[in-house]
């Protein structure tokens, strides 16, 4: 029980003064914020890509992370992957997970072989999670990787590439269900073009959402209560991606009726990407109902791709958690860390430490969102800023009870239009700066 990570302690939360480098210095588990404990509210989740199937290739040059396990028959590794995995989730207090069909399972020479393969492994999983307080958080099917999803999955021109996708989502989803997940994601690396002059939009965003609800008819039919989300990306592997943002999803969504039954999966290093702020893209999820979940990264300035690093920025966590609280909080979504280490950093302790600081400027923006909260002024102002709605004629607009025609006659007679505010940005900050580093 103690193989891969065997010199390295359980990881505790110590608090801000320990200098000890497996030591929470922030995430304290059971500390109750507001009625609910920390690891309530946050919801960590490992994803098993990053984690423990990555093994730092990139487009120069080739792994530098043995991901294999002291194993070579690739069931073999696939099994020591579960058992790495739920050793590290048990050391570092993690109580959920997320996969992709691939990263469980080895794809077989056939796609029975393959199926075959992830259903020994759903069941290896399913005996490892037995007597632990460890959950799936959400599956979902790579279906972007293999060579023949080249053109797409769902909106591939090649009908043999959409069935296979199908097939594979359908496996995915007997497995999220065998093991009790709570979330089915849709993330479609590939569903976009790298050129209008040889795509039919209309015709593939067509079958993208013929395919989608073929999964939610499939998974309700077995019996899956959960979330199906929708993960937005803007580019990357392919040049436009149709889940361009949340906004462009949730577009999709109500054009093909499918709100019912998806929310949003929003990842930080995605929204800023698509040109947004994380927190900008969260916050349009939480006005239209629909944050469901979050993978929680940060990418770099200086580069113009998705670099998936832990989270160290703790105002963009405080902001992010502001927008997740007033959104009532994770119910079958949490925080998955679709976060990976960089390529020199190989060894097994630099997951222990990518993971520790994830989880401390999380628990960190957790705690500064309810000072906000608390403190009152920066809720106060925007409350007061939109305060000429509260009477008057700001009343009547908002009650839907005017019409031009009043509004020009009110105009005509109004000499004083009264006096502009200050918006007031700058004391905002100072206010945010001041909670952040008192
Ligand atoms: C890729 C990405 C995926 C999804 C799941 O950018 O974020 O790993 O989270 O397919
Ligand atoms: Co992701």
């Amino acid at each position: 029980m103690n193989k891969f990570f065997k010199n390295m302690p359980e990881v505790k939360y110590e608090g801000p003064k320990s200098t000890n480098p497996f030591a929470y210095k922030f995430y304290d588990a059971d500390r109750i914020i507001d009625g609910k404990t920390m690891k309530e509210h946050l919801k960590f989740a490992m994803s098993w890509w990053h984690t423990l199937t990555a093994t730092g290739t990139d487009q120069f040059g080739d792994s530098t992370i043995d991901r294999t396990y002291d194993e070579e028959d690739p069931m073999k590794v696939a099994k020591a992957r579960v058992d790495a995995g739920f050793e590290f989730m048990k050391k570092m207090g993690i109580k959920y997970f997320c996969f992709h069909d691939v990263d469980i399972s080895p794809e077989g020479n056939t796609f029975e072989e393959t199926r075959n393969n992830l259903k020994e492994m759903v069941t290896y999983i399913k005996e490892k999670m037995t007597g632990t307080d460890i959950k799936l958080l959400w599956g979902t099917a790579n279906c972007f990787g293999n060579p023949r999803y080249m053109h797409g999955a769902g909106t591939s021109c090649r009908a043999d590439s959409f069935a296979y996708a199908a097939a594979q989502i359908k496996n995915a989803i007997d497995a999220t269900i065998e093991l009790g997940g709570t979330g089915y994601v849709f993330w479609g690396g590939r569903e976009g073009y790298e050129t209008l002059l040889n795509t039919r939009m209309d015709f593939e965003l067509d079958n993208m959402a013929r395919l989608m609800k073929m999964a939610v008819k499939y998974a309700r039919s077995k019996g899956f209560k959960g979330d199906f989300y929708i993960e937005p990306k803007p580019k990357e592997p392919t040049k436009h991606q149709y889940d361009y943002d949340a906004s462009t999803v949730l577009a999709f969504l109500r054009k093909y009726d499918l709100l019912g039954d998806f929310k949003l999966n929003i990842e930080a290093n995605h929204a800023t990407l698509a040109g947004h702020t994380f927190n900008h893209d969260l916050a349009v999820a939480r006005i239209n109902g629909v944050l469901g979940s979050v993978d929680a990264n940060q990418g770099d300035h200086q580069l113009g791709w998705d670099t998936d690093q832990f989270p160290t920025d703790v105002k963009e966590a405080t902001l992010a958690m502001l927008e997740i609280i007033k959104a009532g909080g994770f119910t079958n979504g949490g925080l998955n860390f679709d976060a990976k280490v960089r390529r020199p950093s190989f060894t097994y302790e630099d997951i222990i430490y990518g993971y520790i600081s994830g989880m401390d400027t999380f628990a960190l923006g957790l705690i500064k969102a309810y000072e906000i909260i608390e403190d009152g002024r920066i809720d106060e102002f925007v409350e007061s800023r939109y305060s000429s709605y509260n009477e008057g004629i700001g009343k009547k607009i908002i009650e839907d009870n005017t019409s031009l025609e009043e509004l020009e006659e009110y105009t005509l007679n109004n000499n004083d239009e009264g006096k502009l505010e200050s918006g007031r940005q700058e004391y905002l900050e100072n206010i945010l700066n001041q909670i952040l580093y008192r």
